[in-house]
């Protein structure tokens, strides 16, 4: 803002005095009931003086952040009202759960979704309570919180679900609180350039709020002590247009914020007009608001001597030791007196009706807004006929396909199917060409705002791909898009999608909590494909080798992860057909880009993975009794594992050899332990106990056994998989260095068949010859043995 503005701004006084007077009294409400829910289980109105059998035994929560978000709703409300808007809330620092949902109280919404938290004195008292309660509300803004998409319990990703929310919502207003600490990390600082990739034509707006209170928990904040101009500067080079607020004295901040947010909400007026009515097509600077006020602002000044208000100190419960000094405890009742809450609220704990009058109704409420509840917005996505994308197999093994490429065709059907509704995009790091998913860009385009020059290929205002180089971006916009009601599919590279471990698992949580949430509805499954896989490398080596998000993603709810590893393209178009159309799941598929070998037509494929896992017939020739089990699972372990089985069809022709393939990993675990398990009796079918099983797997080997463990055969499963072996090689090169090539597999069946014992010895010598040519061959030619490249599965 520049200073013309600024005092333009601070001339103005929107607010009459008897609003002012009412919105400060809310704001005094949400300030009381905030307090009220971090310390209190009784005497909710203090009509009497409290006493510590009125407080919590155990005082949890964080008031610092709450007072200026408390603030900050009470002038949304306002704008609401006034403009009719339809805003949506996202609170960065989530740890100010009391404050939004002091608000929700107020605004009513609260009551409406959990009708025994009543607007009355027996309300407020269970509001009290069941905050940071055992079995009560987290302390944190979450699922349970109407009107939130956002967790916040995990600093960093506020900015970026607020743009995933805006995509595709052009009538919608996100406001987005960032917290001045939580502006420090990685995924914040880079979610401003959202900005880069809104549409103000066909896309909402962004009302970005640094709350520059100062500190973090124990520390001031870098953007807090950095010159304002350099702020400023940082916003501008962000490309916004900046604002501040900034005091400490409520009467003037409070006509100060409306002056601010009147200009603020013009400016995106205009520029939506100029976008939608006068046909611009400029990349805007959108405003933003740098908010500075104190950390705990209206609550104590000095405790024990010490500055508390303004200071990090306020950040958590700033009089923490009620129950060891007296003086605590009176100085709570009297903070909790200063918002005078015998004027806010009468004696039966009804909230005063002319200040309840200042809150937006129904649907416009921020508590009841839809798009928080994205699950009620919810189309159905409208998936192509994925048949109609099938490879033809003429014959098992024989084309070369890039499976992913077929993929794309399909994502590229979905994307047009869904071009009126405009409800599906396709997230990467600037990988989906190199995943091969390309077909899916052409006709919609790469989502860009910025500048553009002739080189540049397939970037569009209005594109549904969405690129940018951070995995951090890509989730967190999916995230929000998916929270609000859209669908989606994110595709990266294997090894870097742990870059978003964390974000994934929040998003987990999310998704268990919300399953005893009844009014929390079901929204589309979170989608991955993991490709450019740990086996085949080509350009790189051993820092883009790691299959780990798999073990990571195991180890959430069972009823929430699904995990898929299709072994060809049919296989892998019927799985992405399944995932586009589910519910409330997190799914990841891995599949490799490189060309291929296809085992299974499309209704075999479909088949297949109706199961999960089965018998390959073709491959096995074991008449109902194998001598041996080779099981697979994964593209490159499958190929491995087949050409293991042709070798020792040469060698050992009278072996009974099983072939079994997994596609769903979760069908290994027993039915208790996910609704995908094979039950013990089928599970018994496929492995015979006493049969020994060679088991390749795509990812690290112990996976397999924490999966099987409980299986009557598992001591006889044994795990060839990635072993943390890696560099810049061939590609069989890498089965060898992690001992899941196909002499290796060749070799354990021998030496675990118990009558084959015989011939353990010779194969030994075979096994190091074969390795042995192998490996002079690739030191000396670069690249694989013709016979290992070249290899198909015999022609039947
Ligand atoms: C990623 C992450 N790292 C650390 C924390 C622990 N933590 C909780 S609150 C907080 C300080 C937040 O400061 P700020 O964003 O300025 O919020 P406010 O001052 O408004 O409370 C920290 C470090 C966290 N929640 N998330
Ligand atoms: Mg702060």
């Amino acid at each position: 803002m520049t200073e013309k503005m600024a005092s333009e701004a601070a001339s103005k006084s929107p607010l009459s005095p008897e609003l002012l007077a009412k919105m400060d009294a809310y704001w005094r409400a949400a300030n009381y009931l905030s307090v009220g829910q971090i310390y209190l289980k009784d005497n909710p109105l203090l009509e009497r003086p409290l006493t510590l059998d009125d407080v919590k035994p155990r005082l949890l929560g964080h008031w610092g952040t709450t007072p200026g978000l408390n603030f900050l709703y009470v002038h949304w409300n306002r704008l609401i009202r006034e403009r009719n808007l339809n805003m949506m809330y996202i609170i960065g620092p989530g740890h100010g759960g009391p404050g939004i949902v002091a608000n929700t109280y107020l605004e009513g919404s609260y009551s409406e979704i959990y009708p025994h938290i009543e607007l009355n004195k027996d309300g407020i008292k269970r509001l009290f309570r069941q905050f940071s309660w055992p079995y009560g509300i987290p302390s944190h803004v979450a699922p349970e919180t109407p009107g939130s998409i956002h967790e916040g319990g995990e600093l960093g990703y506020s900015l970026v679900h607020a743009y995933g929310a805006a995509f595709d919502n052009p009538d919608l207003i996100v406001a987005c609180v960032v917290g001045d600490g939580e502006a420090e990390t990685g995924p914040l600082a880079t979610s401003w350039h959202g900005n880069k990739f809104l549409n103000p034509l066909t896309d909402g707006a962004v009302l970005p709020i640094l709350h520059l209170n100062g500190y973090k928990i124990a520390n001031p904040t870098i953007l807090a002590r950095i010159p304002h101009a350099e702020l400023e500067s940082l916003m501008r080079g962000y490309g916004y247009e900046p604002f501040t607020l900034e005091g400490d004295d409520p009467a003037v901040m409070h006509q100060q914020a409306a002056a601010v947010f009147d200009i603020m909400l013009d400016r995106i007026a205009a520029i939506q007009k100029a976008a939608r009515e006068e046909g611009s097509t400029d990349r805007p600077a959108w405003p933003m608001l740098i908010m500075r006020t104190p950390k705990g602002w209206t609550g104590p000044k000095f405790v024990d001597g010490k500055p508390v208000e303004g200071t990090w100190r306020a950040h958590q419960v700033p009089l923490s030791e009620i129950f060891e000094k007296p003086e605590h405890l009176h100085m709570l009742d009297e903070w909790m007196r200063s918002y005078k809450p015998e004027e806010l609220f009468n004696e039966k704990g009804h909230f005063r009706e002319d200040l309840a009058e200042i809150a937006p109704k129904g649907k416009l409420r921020m508590g009841m807004n839809a798009h928080a509840n994205g699950g009620l917005l919810l189309k159905p996505l409208k998936v192509p006929n994925f048949r109609d994308f099938a490879v033809k197999i003429e014959g098992r093994g024989q084309a070369d396909v890039e499976t992913t490429r077929v993929l794309g065709r399909l994502l590229h059907g979905v994307m047009e199917a869904n071009k009126d509704q405009k409800n599906f995009r396709v997230f990467g790091p600037d990988e989906t060409a190199s995943n091969r998913l390309q077909d899916v860009i052409t006709g919609t385009g790469k989502a860009w705002m910025a500048e553009t020059l002739p080189v540049d290929e397939n970037l569009s205002e209005t594109g549904h791909v969405m690129e940018v180089l951070s995995e951090h971006m890509c989730q967190g916009w999916y995230e929000g898009y998916l929270l609000t009601g859209r669908h989606g599919f994110f595709s990266c590279y294997e090894a870097f999608i742990h870059i978003i471990d964390s974000m994934a698992n929040q998003h987990a949580k999310w998704l268990k909590v919300t399953r005893g949430i009844p009014w929390r509805k079901p929204i589309a499954s979170l989608n991955y494909l993991l490709s450019s896989l740990v086996w085949r490398q080509d350009h790189n080596g051993f820092s883009h080798q790691d299959p780990g998000f798999i073990d990571h993603l195991m180890n959430k709810k069972a009823d929430v992860v699904r995990i898929y590893l299709p072994p060809d393209a049919n296989t892998l178009l019927s799985v992405g057909d399944h995932c586009l159309r589910s519910r409330n799941y997190i799914n990841l598929i891995v599949a490799g880009k490189q060309p291929a070998p296809q085992w299974l037509t499309i209704d075999e494929a479909i088949a297949h993975c109706t199961i999960g896992l089965g018998v390959w017939p073709w491959a096995s020739n074991d008449e109902g009794n194998p001598d041996v089990v080779m099981a697979c699972c994964g593209d490159v372990p499958t190929m491995e594992t087949l050409a293991a089985v042709c070798t020792l069809r040469e060698k050992v022709p009278d072996l009974r050899i099983r072939v079994v393939n997994v596609v769903d990993l979760m069908a290994l675990q027993p039915t208790s332990e996910h609704p995908h398990g094979l039950p013990d009796e089928e599970f018994d079918q496929l492995f015979p106990v006493g049969t020994p099983v060679v088991f390749a797997f795509h990812g690290y080997p112990w996976l397999i056994h924490r999966l099987t463990y409980r299986r009557h055969n598992h001591d006889n499963i044994h795990v060839r998989g990635y072993k943390e072996e890696g560099t810049t090689t061939t590609p069989f090169d890498m089965c060898v260095l992690n001992n899941i090539d196909r002499f290796q597999l060749a070799l354990d069946a021998i030496k675990r068949v118990p009558r084959l014992k015989p011939l353990a010895p010779a194969a030994e010598q075979w096994y190091s010859e074969a390795i042995q040519r192998h490996k002079l061959y690739v030191a000396e030619n670069g690249d694989d043995l013709p016979e290992i490249k070249d290899w198909r599965w015999p022609k039947n």
